[in-house]
């Protein structure tokens, strides 16, 4: 995250500038990149200090081309990428006032290892009593194997038709099935501290998972399943002897991948050892999957303020699974309209609906793998999917999203106010749209707080005012506060200030955020943080309301799941879905959302490296530099994608 500090050189010299960039003369340019370098760098070397797990966020760019200051970077920057043995010492080493973890109301400490006399399960001989397992019976269902996307070609994937042709006649059960979802469990806090603080005592509790099994999936053969029908898979989390676990909690990180699907398997904890998962694609997708899962963080360990330490991270399993065409039907996904963002949890999907192999990103950092008016794929989405810049791949979930052209996205957003209040992705999401939607490439960067009129540079009478309040700190220097920064009078005034105007803002789009992850010590502190949060923004709109203005509508965005080295960071992805869901929970029972839209599923499918982000953001403006994983460029689509469905949000009704 510190990367986030770049940007603080922007609020004092931010204009919008109407000369390109890249009309500047080649010395300029060069001077000018590598003091940029410089800043980058130094402030890193400023942020890290505060916390010492950020030390990993150093330096996600690293320049291609080598001179002489660039090659000592480069150098420094690879010394500097963590080994898994350099991350081990890096976490071990405690700062300094971790001591007070110890006192934290929800810390247990685990492992009691050979407890007492109990008898041991007996289970894991005999695992195969833990499945539902519903066998699928698979005869005769050869010559359904082909991936939707065969083509090389770019004009030929333009029509192409993904669905095969041939009958199914194996599985007539289901003609009419729904799509797999999710909700919030109600009581959803409580719920949650209850089953952390669930008592240990025997030794089927008080283990910890090293393995699972999954008695429909292992064995070695090809499973074959129908598509359009959703699979439910019980497994068992097993201990190190292979007992099995009756406890809870462990976080699985889950991954249904085709060469033109990507999601993210619903997986359900009983609470007791048991857990199961869910797989389903769409009967055009039939074809070669794998599902993996990886167990990240055991019993709510990732939810601790340094879960570093405790993370397991541990491919468990990858499994080669073969999608049947069936005469299922899954319900034809609709365009997205207002009552779709009533939904708190989306279990989506990416699909991909063209592809070049051949695509190179190019100077300025973009990638522009298939033209811009690549049409959508209906259902999947509708508009230009080439305007993504994510070589044929789209997100949707129950319902579909357009994608905007300028001209739709103007005409929606004119005479508009909208005001964002969260975390560097909202940033970053803000600047992608001005840049790729909005037609204003001219505006590299957005400061964290920003209060400003853009006009359609193709019809000035068109403008839009989109004020943006950082909240990670009261401080906009600052960092790793979250939801604590409305501790700070000065920062709750700044924002009275905007809703006690003539007008008001028509729409918030709001999220905690990453730097939650840091500042609070447990599930409970984050849970009266976001309580606050929610009475202060409830009175914020009372007063709206009592001045008889329109009440702004509030969407709550979730935060992103964060990725690759990052996924075991004090933001992991286990914290975040859970402080996504606790915000999200208490502004519902406030009576305060219009909506959610719900980027930590938008997010997950590509979080498991750093090819889509620097660890901790989706949208970092295109630049043809190493990034983070050591390959060029960073691919923003994840991001603009975000753009898109808030676009959704902001224009349908
Ligand atoms: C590279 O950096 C080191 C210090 O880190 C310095 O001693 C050395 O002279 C630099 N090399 C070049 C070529 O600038
Ligand atoms: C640890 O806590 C002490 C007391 O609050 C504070 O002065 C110090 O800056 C903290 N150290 C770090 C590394 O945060
Ligand atoms: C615990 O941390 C707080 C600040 O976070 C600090 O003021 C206090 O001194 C610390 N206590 C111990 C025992 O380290
Ligand atoms: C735990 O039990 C195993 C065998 O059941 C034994 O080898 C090991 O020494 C025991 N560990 C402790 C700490 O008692
Ligand atoms: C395992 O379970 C199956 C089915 O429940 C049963 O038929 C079989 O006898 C069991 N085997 C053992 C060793 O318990
Ligand atoms: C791709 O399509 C173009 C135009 O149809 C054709 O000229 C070219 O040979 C094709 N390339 C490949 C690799 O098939
Ligand atoms: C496939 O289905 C169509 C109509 O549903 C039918 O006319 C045709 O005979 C079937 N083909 C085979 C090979 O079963
Ligand atoms: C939720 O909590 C309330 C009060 O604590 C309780 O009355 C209610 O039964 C709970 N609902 C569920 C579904 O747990
Ligand atoms: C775990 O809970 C589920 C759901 O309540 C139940 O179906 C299953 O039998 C339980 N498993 C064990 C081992 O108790
Ligand atoms: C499944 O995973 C294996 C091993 O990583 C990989 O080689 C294969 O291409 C994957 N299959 C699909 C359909 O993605
Ligand atoms: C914010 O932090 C910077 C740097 O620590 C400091 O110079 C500045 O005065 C602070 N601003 C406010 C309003 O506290
Ligand atoms: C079980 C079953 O229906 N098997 C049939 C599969 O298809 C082949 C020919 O394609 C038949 O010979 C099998 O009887």
């Amino acid at each position: 995250m510190p990367e986030k500090g770049v940007i603080l050189q922007f609020p004092n010299s931010w204009t919008l500038r109407s000369s390109p960039f890249l009309q500047w003369r080649l010395p300029i340019l060069t001077a000018f990149v590598l003091v940029a370098m410089v800043v980058v760098w130094s402030i890193d070397g400023c942020t890290i200090k505060s916390f010492i797990e950020t030390r990993r966020f150093k330096q996600d760019y690293v320049p291609v081309r080598s001179n002489t200051p660039t090659k000592n970077l480069t150098e420094t920057a690879e010394n500097s990428t963590p080994s898994a043995t350099n991350i081990q010492v890096n976490l071990a080493r405690k700062p300094s006032n971790v001591t007070n973890e110890t006192q934290f109301i929800d810390y247990r400490p685990i492992s009691v290892q050979n407890s007492s006399g109990f008898e041991d399960f007996e289970v894991s001989t005999n695992v195969t009593k833990f499945s539902d397992f519903n066998p699928v019976s698979v005869q005769n269902s050869t010559g359904f194997s082909q991936s939707p996307l065969v083509s090389t070609n770019v004009t030929e994937v333009k029509d192409y038709r993904p669905v095969s042709a041939q009958n199914s006649s194996v599985f007539s059960r289901n003609p009419q099935v729904l799509w797999l979802s999710d909700e919030l469990e109600p009581n959803l806090t409580a719920n949650l501290l209850s089953r952390w603080l669930a008592p240990g005592g025997e030794p089927c509790r008080d283990s910890r998972t090293v393995q699972i099994s999954v008695p429909g999936l292992d064995g070695g053969d090809l499973v074959k399943l129908s598509a359009g029908d959703s699979h439910e898979f019980v497994f068992q989390a097993l201990d190190e002897s292979g007992n099995a676990r009756c406890l809870g909690g462990d976080y699985f990180e889950t991954d249904l991948s085709g060469e033109a699907w990507k999601s993210r398997p619903v997986v359900k904890d009983f609470g007791n050892g048991s857990y199961s998962i869910s797989l389903q694609v769409h009967q055009d997708f039939a074809g070669d999957y794998n599902v993996t899962i990886i167990l990240l963080f055991r019993h709510f360990e990732g939810l601790k303020f340094s879960p570093g330490r405790f993370a397991f991270d541990k491919e468990l399993r990858r499994i080669p699974i073969r999608f049947i065409r069936s005469e299922t039907l899954l319900p034809e996904l609709q365009i997205c309209q207002k009552s779709d963002f009533n939904k708190d949890v989306w279990v989506g999907r990416w699909t991909r609906h063209g592809k070049n192999d051949d695509c190179q990103i190019s100077n300025d950092g973009r990638y522009r793998c298939l033209a811009p008016d690549f049409p959508c794929q209906s259902p999947w989405c509708n508009g230009s999917l080439g305007l993504l810049e994510s070589n044929g791949w789209v997100y949707s979930t129950h319902c579909s999203f357009r994608l905007f052209s300028s001209e739709s996205a103007w005409n929606c957003l004119r005479n508009r106010w909208i005001f964002f209040w969260g975390d560097s992705n909202h940033v970053d999401t803000i600047r992608n749209m001005l840049n790729f939607v909005l037609d204003l490439p001219d505006i590299h960067s957005v400061p964290r707080r920003f209060d400003m009129n853009f006009s359609n540079p193709r019809d000035p009478s068109q403008t839009v005012r989109i004020t943006s309040i950082f909240n990670g700190h009261w401080n906009e220097t600052g960092n790793y506060q979250g939801l604590n920064s409305l501790q700070d009078e000065g920062f709750r005034n700044l924002l009275w200030k905007y809703f006690s105007e003539a007008t008001v803002p028509d729409t918030v789009i709001m999220n905690s955020g990453l730097h939650d992850g840091v500042f609070w010590h447990n599930i409970r502190g984050f849970s009266h943080g976001a309580e606050y949060a929610v009475s202060f923004w409830k009175e914020v709109m009372d007063s709206v309301r009592q001045r008889g203005l329109v009440v702004p509508q509030i969407f709550y965005r979730t935060t992103v799941a964060t990725g690759g080295y990052a996924r075991t960071l004090a933001f992991n992805p286990n914290k975040m879905e859970a402080f996504n869901r606790v915000v999200l929970d208490k502004l519902k029972q406030a009576g305060l959302v219009s909506g959610t839209i719900d980027d930590f599923d938008m997010t997950f499918p590509w979080h498991f490296d750093n090819r889509c982000n620097d660890g901790v953001h989706y949208g970092r403006a295109p630049l043809k530099m190493k990034w983070r994983d050591g390959e060029i460029g960073h691919q923003y689509f994840v991001d603009l994608m975000l753009a898109h469905v808030l676009l959704n949000t902001l224009c349908t009704r």
